[in-house]
């Protein structure tokens, strides 16, 4: 008999070349309360009237690649202050160095989205963060590392996000077995972090309970952000953050490229 596959779960301050080991091997892990309660609340509180005045998806085929019945609101880092300080996680940082440092001289953030999965969700397709360059063949270099931080808690039930630990090395066109599927249960304030090359899904949300997750994904600092970033963190704004997140968002020059006139800019 195969055994169902498992996704690597460590707790928070655990040993970070563990984790960087596991995300070689799985391309896939949790890391459980990795954020404070306190930073979870001023997030939810500084993100609720927008979302609350983001429409609810309603219609569905299986073609789309967002199933009905969930809610998206991106440019997360213009709208909060406490999502800026998810952004900079050290911890997150140190992966980012790890698996984009050889590819890059500065990683960058790559998409800034909550997402508000409703009951009744049917499951995403699976995919790669990594299709929007589909001129690497596959597995590709890594190009994206992207994380999914629990905003409420995820369950089987509610929607936890699917991944296929290990489809980061599979070659092009290999489909998971359902044994091969794992889901990424885990309580609010944990953080799941995986390659652009894991294949991935939203769960179905067969609950009564709406699942609230922030992806927050970072890129190789010289590639087209999926989120244009600048539009997201326009120059007015972006002279109200701190450096470290305005480079995050990828306002400095990357070797020569990026220039730009300051007076123009007004950066
Ligand atoms: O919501 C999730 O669990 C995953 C969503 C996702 O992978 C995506 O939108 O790219
Ligand atoms: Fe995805």
């Amino acid at each position: 008999m195969v055994a169902k596959a498992e996704i690597p779960v460590f707790e928070s301050g655990a040993d970070l070349s563990l984790v960087k080991g596991a995300l070689d091997e799985s391309g896939c892990a949790v890391i459980r309360n990795a954020q404070s309660l306190e930073l979870t609340q001023q997030v939810k509180a500084e993100l609720g009237d927008s979302l609350g005045q983001s429409r609810v998806q309603e219609d569905d085929s299986t073609e789309d690649f967002y199933p009905a019945k969930t809610q998206r609101l991106p440019a997360l880092l213009a709208r909060s202050k406490g999502a800026q300080t998810m952004a900079t996680h050290p911890t997150i940082k140190s992966l980012c160095e790890h698996h984009l440092g050889d590819n890059c001289e500065r990683f960058q953030l790559h998409v800034s989205v909550a997402v508000n999965i409703g009951p009744g969700a049917r499951e995403q397709v699976l995919h790669r963060e990594e299709d929007a360059f589909p001129f690497f063949k596959i597995p590709r270099p890594n190009l994206v590392i992207a994380t999914m931080w629990a905003m409420s808690d995820f369950t089987h039930s509610n929607g936890a996000t699917l991944l296929v630990p290990g489809s980061h090395r599979w070659q092009s066109g290999r489909q998971a077995t359902p044994d091969e599927v794992a889901q990424a249960d885990m309580p609010e304030g944990s953080v799941m972090i995986w390659l652009g090359g894991t294949l991935h899904a939203a769960g179905g949300n067969s609950s009564n309970e709406w699942r609230y997750g922030i992806i927050l994904s970072y890129s190789l600092g010289w590639l087209r952000q999926e989120e244009n970033q600048y539009l997201s963190l326009p120059p007015a704004l972006a002279t109200n953050v701190s450096d470290e997140v305005r480079e995050l968002v990828g306002y400095p020059m990357h070797g020569s490229l990026g220039f730009y006139d300051p007076r123009i800019a007004k950066i």
